[in-house]
């Protein structure tokens, strides 16, 4: 049987053929896609979203390459940290679009963190998904902005020195609309969230803690399992219980209404017309 969401994929792509993919075996990025993949299908059966309206746009790193290579949707492979701004541009062209961002913990947080924000602040309707790794998985294992406290990387052999960014927390004090965190060892949450970000007015931000058994030199079974552990679910009763060492907070935390760019412009335009 074919997996369902082959249909969503190109039979050969812009760097040759589809399959074997260039991911390393047991790469989370293949899974954090899957999920994309179910949630776009879920809008196109459900919801009666035209295939066409899907856009998906990435920077550079393993995580944003599945995005013109593999996706049979309109996309751009844009340049390493722009694709939040490629978006943008997208938006303003063409604000009838669903826009979707595909990135990694570098490509957002390292040289495309101003974009981020800006993004964020912006409240655009678009859909920013990052595949944190903790890590240039691409590159060969440098340490991001998110790898942790003391955890040693290729360009920090004795620890990293550096403190971690929290992209969750990031995008609701820049201004983002939607904001969840969940790992690949949560299909059903990841889905879901994916979706309802989609649908969402404003920038969605979803988080999807991906494993990277190459750099981490860890069993991908074993990754997996250590997120069931490391992912404490938000809650109220929890919300002010500390988190014990390599854990972190993994739930929706964040769905507010307000001012989206577009439909604000577009109510400028309005009354002028008038
Ligand atoms: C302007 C520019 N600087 C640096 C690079 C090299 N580069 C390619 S991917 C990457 C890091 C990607 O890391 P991440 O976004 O976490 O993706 P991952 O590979 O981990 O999925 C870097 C530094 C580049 N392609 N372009
Ligand atoms: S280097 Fe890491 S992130 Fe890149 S394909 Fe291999 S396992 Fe995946
Ligand atoms: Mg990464």
């Amino acid at each position: 049987m074919k997996h369902p969401m082959l249909k969503y994929l190109k039979e050969t792509g812009a760097c040759g053929d589809r399959f074997p993919t260039i991911f390393c075996p047991g790469c989370g990025v293949g899974q954090a896609l899957n999920y994309a993949l179910n949630a776009v299908d879920h809008l196109v059966k459900e919801d009666g979203i035209p295939r066409d309206r899907f856009c998906f746009i990435a920077g550079i790193g393993c995580s944003a390459r599945v995005t013109s290579q593999y996706l049979g949707f309109d996309a751009i492979w844009s340049l390493h940290g722009r694709a939040p701004a490629v978006a943008t541009g997208v938006l303003l062209a063409r604000p009838e679009l669903r826009a979707i961002v595909i990135t990694g913990d570098g490509d957002l947080s390292a040289i495309g963190g101003n974009h981020f924000i800006q993004a964020c602040r912006r409240n655009l309707d678009m859909t920013i998904l990052c595949m944190n790794n903790n890590l240039y998985g691409m590159t060969g294992g440098q340490s991001s902005p998110t790898t942790m406290r003391g955890i040693p990387s290729t360009t920090s052999p004795y620890g990293n020195v550096e403190s971690a960014f929290d992209l969750c927390q990031m995008a609701i004090t820049a201004g983002a609309s939607y904001v969840a965190r969940w790992t690949t060892a949560h299909p059903q949450q990841c889905i879901q969230a994916i979706e309802k970000g989609i649908s969402k007015k404003g920038l969605a931000f979803i988080e999807v803690m991906t494993q990277c058994p190459t750099h981490w030199k860890e069993e991908p079974v074993k990754m997996m399992k250590k997120y069931r552990f490391q992912a404490v679910r938000l809650s109220k009763e929890k919300e002010k219980a500390a988190l014990k060492k390599d854990q972190f907070w993994i739930g929706e935390f964040l769905d507010k209404g307000q001012p989206e760019w577009l439909e604000t412009y577009q109510k400028i335009i309005d009354r002028f017309k008038e």
